[in-house]
């Protein structure tokens, strides 16, 4: 009988989709059960589930809530060789005394529908502080940072950008511009690609993918300089299938496994040194990137607090 697996993939349904068939024709006696959840939902489950975790591997999402979940004793190490890994990524493993790795990175942006804003004579944003801009009134969307690791690193990256008040009173205002708060975290640029709002907020590699795809969409860099995320992979303690959830965390730090992200229209930036980059890929270098604090916005406390502030000085009107 097959050995199970079962998969909590908080990346795109097209990535996770084809990692499964991957790592399946290569361990054909490992049957993966994979399920797409963002990633405050699937922090969520694995904080129900403790003592009694139906989910092994949580691959890709955000890097926070996965150093949440090791913070909170949810995870367990892996024991993977980091060794081939990029700073950044061995830098989730050490904050997480190995708990989690990072498998890739991706900054945050505006994206905006090109014939939209042309048609309604709307200027483009540049800024963050535009989108506060009573021009955008009904044009914005964004994640829920409850439900979206996404919409976490931008109240995060918000609050190290402006200080915690100021952030609070920011993203207040541009919430008077928001026409839907989406519980998955690439939604909002994927309604930009489509035309049903003028503007979105989300990773920019996701935004590469839809404007690849032939959707007008341009995509800004803020110029008071932006957040990023380091997506990561954990194994949740007490894990029934701990031999194939740590096989797994082998193959998805290998380079000639990342290399294949493009394949299907992932264009983050792979974590192993040695994994191709693929030519859209944002470049990291050439981003205005804040010093994002992984340790600080990677804890309990932390997204607690600001969750909170951000439910009652924020807010969503009409929760999904
Ligand atoms: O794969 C695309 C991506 O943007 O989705 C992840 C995201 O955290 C999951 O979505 P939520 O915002 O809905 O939680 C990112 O890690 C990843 O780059």
């Amino acid at each position: 009988m097959a050995d199970e697996l079962s998969l909590v993939c908080s990346a795109e349904q097209d990535w996770c989709d084809m990692m499964v068939a991957a790592f399946e024709a290569e361990q054909p006696d490992i049957d993966v059960l994979m399920v797409r959840k963002s990633t405050g939902e699937t922090l969520a489950q694995i904080r129900a589930e403790a003592g009694n975790p139906k989910i092994d591997v949580w691959w890709g999402g955000t890097g926070d809530p996965h150093l949440i979940a090791a913070e909170e004793g949810l995870t367990q190490p892996s024991g993977a060789d980091t060794s081939e890994l990029l700073g950044w990524a061995r830098n989730m493993a050490d904050i997480s005394d190995g708990r989690a790795i990072g498998i890739y990175a991706g900054a945050l942006g505006i994206a905006y529908n090109t014939e939209i804003l042309a048609d309604r004579n709307i200027a483009p944003p540049q800024c963050w502080a535009d989108l506060e801009d009573p021009r955008f009134v009904g044009e914005i969307q964004v994640a829920n940072p409850n439900s979206s690791g996404t919409a976490y690193t931008e109240l995060a990256t918000f609050v190290q950008l402006f200080g915690e008040d100021e952030a609070m009173v920011k993203l207040a205002a541009i919430g008077q511009n928001v026409n839907s708060y989406t519980k998955s975290g690439s939604a909002p640029s994927k309604a930009a690609a489509r035309g049903e709002t003028g503007v979105s907020i989300g990773f920019m590699h996701d935004m590469v993918t839809l404007a690849a795809q032939g959707f007008p969409l341009a995509i800004v860099a803020p110029c008071e300089g932006t957040g990023y995320e380091v997506g990561a992979v954990s194994i949740i303690e007490g894990a029934r299938n701990f031999d194939a959830a740590q096989a797994w965390v082998e193959f998805a730090l290998r380079a000639d496994v990342q290399s294949r992200a493009p394949e299907v229209g992932a264009f983050q930036v792979p974590s192993n040194a040695n994994a191709q980059v693929a030519p859209e890929s944002p470049d990291l270098a050439s981003i205005k990137l804040i010093d994002y604090d992984f340790a600080t916005y990677g804890s309990s406390e932390t997204r607690e607090r600001l969750l909170a502030r951000w439910d009652a000085e924020v807010g969503d009107p009409n929760p999904q």
